[in-house]
């Protein structure tokens, strides 16, 4: 069976003005679509048909350069738009709140360190809030589309929350500004969905 893609959960607009509409849009209309078409025909005819997104990206090592790319494109994307809300942002509460202050200090010190993990990574990929097997929370970035759940990431761990810093995510609103769009993801964090994450 093929992978499809599934609409947004808001609407294009709801995330304005943090994310603007035509980004939004040709984010999930064209790129995030071309990952989904590109998966499917990587995988047409061969042993991966049949298998769920989260086994492929589980194997990107061992896996063919289009299953990995368009496979973990397909896997973030769907992430990253439960990752946002409209009239979102704040603070998290509860035990996330703590865990969040048990790793960095402080919700501005985690965010410091994401922001810094999504400047600092050249070139086109992710930063990542990440869940470890120790159960701690820790800050990563990875390449391209790969994602801490991909058997060749550097840091392993289960992804709580995930930015895009590919250009197509923030070129048409915030051109060469990606430290803009990073100041501006976190006014649309959908925390309650961090929260249930962790
Ligand atoms: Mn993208």
């Amino acid at each position: 069976m093929a992978f499809t893609l599934a609409p947004l959960p808001y609407a294009y607009e709801a995330l304005e003005p943090h994310i603007d509409t035509t980004t939004m849009q040709i984010h999930h209309g064209k790129h995030h679509q071309a990952y989904v078409d590109n998966l499917n025909k990587a995988i047409a005819g061969t042993a991966h048909e049949g298998k769920t997104l989260e086994e492929l990206v589980a194997a990107a090592g061992s896996i063919s350069p289009a299953v990995r790319n368009n496979g973990g494109g397909h896997w973030n994307h769907t992430f990253f738009w439960e990752c946002l809300a409209p009239n979102a942002g704040g603070a998290p509460s509860g035990a996330l709140a703590d865990a969040i202050n048990e790793a960095f200090g402080s919700l501005d010190a985690l965010k410091e360190k994401m922001n810094t993990a999504g400047l600092t990574r050249f070139g086109s990929g992710w930063a990542w809030l990440i869940k470890g097997a120790d159960g701690k929370l820790a800050v990563t970035s990875t390449p391209n589309q790969d994602n801490p759940l991909m058997d060749v990431a550097e840091v392993k761990g289960t992804p709580l929350l995930g930015v895009d810093v590919w250009e197509h995510a923030y070129y048409l609103k915030y051109q060469n500004r990606r430290a803009d769009y990073l100041n501006a993801f976190w006014n649309v964090v959908n925390w309650e969905k961090v929260a249930s994450r962790f």
